[in-house]
């Protein structure tokens, strides 16, 4: 089991690097991984273990370099988690956001089906956007709920799902893809809303008197895991007997502005609400009296359309895998302060 060769697009994200911890903690030795070229470094995630792996240069949208590395690595298992993986950014770079997310997948398949490489299995990273509004906060959202996306990520990904579905039954090849709720880490990039509250927070605790933090929409409501623990359930599902899209998530909805409260109190600050809409903000209370606003909104971090609540139910993750979330929202948030406080 252990001399399986794993292939990972997107070794160096948030869920790339920690895949490539989880296998290398398994006892797996051969991890190969794909990165981009850069200008500079952009292989950090990857710094305590780089001499572990075996990194190549590719891009999944240039199909070429794909079916190279395929062919030469030959993997009994390939991780796809290449991807334009912004909401928000899919809105200014669409067609780019497409390339990556639809078209990279199916350059992916298409090599593992030319070089006939049967028993090669494949895991895709679909995800909750793909569902869109179909929930209203009490109904969670499972293997078959109604998929209808309202950004050009959630329907590159729901595309991408479609892709994997017909090629898993047209050529009888394992592929997963699994649709994983929101997941977070202290390697969570900068733009997306928990490590930009928890980096604020950190940034708080050095200097009290930082400009106030802006946010977009305060009121929508997410089902946040931990990376770890999805990435756990990833391994699962690949290793397990056939490949069922499932669903991973905690089960537990929070609003951004809890998220708020709950990273502040890491730092002992007592955040509370005013205004309504754009002129909402969070304040604190300062001796003198007066309150000090430290979140204050900004439309330019709304999105053209929102999701205002995704929660999930991993139910048949449970039954089938025995996979669970280990990790509360409550620590999540205070690992990923702590982590930030630790950085700055
Ligand atoms: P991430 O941190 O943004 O990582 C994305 C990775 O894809 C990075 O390594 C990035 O490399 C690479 N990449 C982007 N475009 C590429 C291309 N054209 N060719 C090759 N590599 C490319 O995202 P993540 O949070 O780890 O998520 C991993 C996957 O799960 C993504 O597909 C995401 O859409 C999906 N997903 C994530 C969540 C979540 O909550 N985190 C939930 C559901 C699904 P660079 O560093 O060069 O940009
Ligand atoms: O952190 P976010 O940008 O994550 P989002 O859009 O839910 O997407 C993440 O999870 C998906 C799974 O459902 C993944 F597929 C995707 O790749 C990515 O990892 O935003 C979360 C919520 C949104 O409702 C957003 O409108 O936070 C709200 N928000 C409020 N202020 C903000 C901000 N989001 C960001 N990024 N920045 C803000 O200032």
């Amino acid at each position: 089991m252990l001399d399986k060769t794993w292939l990972i697009f997107g070794c160096n994200g948030q869920d790339g690097s920690i895949m490539c911890d989880l296998l290398l903690n398994k006892g797996y030795k051969n991890i190969h991984g794909v990165v981009r070229r850069a200008s500079n470094f952009n292989t950090q995630r990857l710094e305590h273990i780089f001499d572990r792996l075996k990194l190549h240069y590719g891009d999944v949208t240039d199909a070429m370099s794909v079916y190279s590395i395929i062919s030469k690595v030959s993997p009994d298992y390939i991780i796809n988690f290449a991807a334009q993986s912004h909401v928000k950014v899919s809105s200014e770079l669409e067609n780019y956001t497409l390339q990556t997310n639809t078209i990279g997948v199916l350059n992916i398949l298409q090599a593992v089906k030319n070089l006939n490489l049967k028993n090669t299995r494949i895991y895709q990273a679909g995800t909750s956007e793909e569902y869109g509004n179909e929930s209203d906060g009490i109904k969670k959202l499972n293997e078959e709920s109604k998929k209808s996306p309202v950004s050009i990520y959630g329907i590159s990904k729901l595309a991408a799902e479609n892709i994997c579905n017909m090629y898993r039954d047209a050529y009888n090849m394992f592929i997963v893809t699994a649709v994983l709720f929101n997941h977070e880490s202290d390697r969570r990039g900068y733009t997306f809303v928990t490590q930009k509250v928890s980096n604020y927070v950190a940034k708080f605790k050095k200097d009290s008197t930082c400009k106030p933090l802006e946010l977009g929409n305060l009121d929508s409501k997410r089902d946040w895991g931990a990376a770890e623990d999805y990435m756990d359930a990833v391994y699962l599902m690949l290793t397990y007997k056939q490949p069922i899209n499932f669903v991973i998530s905690t089960g537990e909805l929070h609003s951004v502005k809890e998220f708020v409260e709950v990273a502040f109190k890491q730092i002992n600050v007592n955040i509370k609400w005013q205004g309504t809409g754009i002129n909402e903000c969070g304040v604190i209370s300062q001796d003198d009296g007066v309150d000090r606003v430290v979140v204050k909104v900004n439309p330019k971090y709304y999105r053209d359309l929102e999701i205002n609540n995704l929660i999930g139910d991993s139910k048949l993750a449970k039954d089938l895998l025995n996979w669970e979330p280990k990790i509360t929202f409550e620590n999540l948030v205070k690992n990923m302060v702590n982590m930030s406080c630790k950085k700055i």
